[in-house]
């Protein structure tokens, strides 16, 4: 087979750039190793930011996340006993964030794809990009017995952290940065009515919350836990206890409970691999960086990366113009690393480090407290929270 971009990866970023790319006349193909059930059923972010929801409606797949998804104008940090809100749009210009969960937008994507009839195959086993160097790259799947060849002029490693797109360059030329924190988030998703209409950030001794949601009745729930946990260990009641624990009186007494629909442990990671580009190799979205999810950064980390790189592509195929390619790791790097900033500050500031110093505890304290009582840390916070610009 032969095409213009391969793009390994059927998630969120692979599918996007399919998109984009198709509605720009540029030949695509997206592998993805699991089938499509698979990849809607995991459950994963929920903000959006306003530059994701903007491409997600140029690749005209933004209508029902236009209808169904929330605007929010701000959040709640719950510390000591104490909810404080931070007004997003006050002190960033007037923007907003989109509650749309990651499972929506990628079925919604999914769809675009099938009504364009754009090349996505399934269960593609062994995917294996070759050549990364040469002008002709090319990659080989396997799909039951038969092993396909696909010549392209580009490759997209889509693929998320465990890909083999990042795995394919050579150690001598990747540089790999990793931060790994000694602790996990539990998330339970429960038909419930959310106990806030705004999601509510709660730093507690015990721990770390989190209350989110997908919509007014399904709500998504988070708590820190050490990484030594497993789900089977956490019942549903268990967990309930743990949260309302960790909230304010005034939240936790109007929580609503009730049976979980799904419930998995995420451990925290901060990673970064650069160079993004290999020859004809372009790492984007989780297979080139991750971030713990405390700032809601990765998919919209993923976004940037997408959206660098889809003018990047039509910059070149259309007017021959290389420097968008030429610039891609370097611009999409220099964002990744303020998400990595941002995320860690919000993480170290929030969460119960195990074996923290004393020093360190008064350092979270003073930091939450300089945050409420200048404009300048609010206003920092929520330019980060919304999206820096692309
Ligand atoms: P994905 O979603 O991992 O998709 C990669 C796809 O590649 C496929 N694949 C392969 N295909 C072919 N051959 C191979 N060898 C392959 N290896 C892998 C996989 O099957 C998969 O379908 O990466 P992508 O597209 O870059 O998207 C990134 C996002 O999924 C991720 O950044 C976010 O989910 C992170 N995240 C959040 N991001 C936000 O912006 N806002 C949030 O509120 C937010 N909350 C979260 C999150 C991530 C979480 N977890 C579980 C890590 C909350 C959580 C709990
Ligand atoms: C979520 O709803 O899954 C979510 C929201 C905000 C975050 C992380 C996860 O910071």
């Amino acid at each position: 087979m032969k095409t213009q971009v391969c793009i390994i990866g059927g998630g969120p970023s692979g599918l996007l750039l399919s998109q984009l790319l198709h509605l720009k006349g540029i030949e695509n193909i997206v592998l993805e190793r699991q089938n499509r059930e698979y990849v809607l059923t995991r459950i994963r972010a929920g903000v959006l930011e306003q530059g994701f929801a903007e491409l997600l409606r140029e690749a005209q797949c933004g209508e029902r996340m236009d209808r169904e998804g929330e605007l929010h104008h701000g959040f709640y940090i719950a510390h000591d006993g104490r909810l404080d809100r931070i007004d997003l749009h006050q002190h960033s210009g007037g923007r907003s964030v989109m509650v749309y969960g990651q499972t929506e937008l990628t079925r919604d994507l999914y769809e675009g794809r099938d009504r364009l009839k754009g090349q996505v195959i399934h269960n593609a086993e062994d995917v294996q990009p070759h050549d990364l160097k040469s002008a002709h790259p090319y990659v080989t799947y396997r799909l039951g017995d038969e092993v396909v060849r696909i010549d392209c002029d580009y490759i997209v490693g889509a693929d998320g952290f465990h890909g083999v797109s990042r795995r394919s360059i050579p150690k001598t030329v990747l540089k790999e940065f990793e931060k790994i924190y000694p602790f996990g988030w539990l998330g339970v998703l429960s038909r419930t009515k959310p106990v806030s209409p705004e999601l509510i950030y709660a730093r507690h001794a015990r721990g770390f919350a989190l209350c989110s949601l997908r919509s007014q009745v399904l709500s998504r729930y988070y708590i820190q836990v050490p990484l030594s946990d497993s789900v089977e260990q956490w019942s549903d009641d268990d967990f309930w206890v743990e949260l309302k624990r960790r909230l304010p009186d005034e939240v936790s007494q109007r929580l609503v409970t009730g049976a979980s629909i799904e419930k998995s442990i995420a451990p925290l990671r901060s990673f970064v691999a650069e160079p993004m580009r290999y020859g004809n190799l372009f790492l984007a979205g989780d297979a080139a960086h991750i971030v713990p999810p405390t700032g809601a950064r990765g998919l919209n980390t993923a976004g940037s990366d997408i959206y660098y790189l889809y003018h990047a592509m039509v910059a070149q195929y259309h007017r021959g113009d290389s420097s968008g390619l030429d610039l891609y790791s370097q611009k999409a790097l220099a964002r990744a690393w303020k998400a990595q900033r941002f995320s860690w500050w919000l993480t170290t500031m929030l969460h119960t480090f195990p074996e923290a110093l004393e020093y360190d505890q008064r350092l979270q304290d003073t930091d939450l407290s300089y945050l409420f009582s200048s404009e300048a840390a609010m206003r920092s916070l929520a330019e980060n929270y919304v999206g820096l610009p692309f």
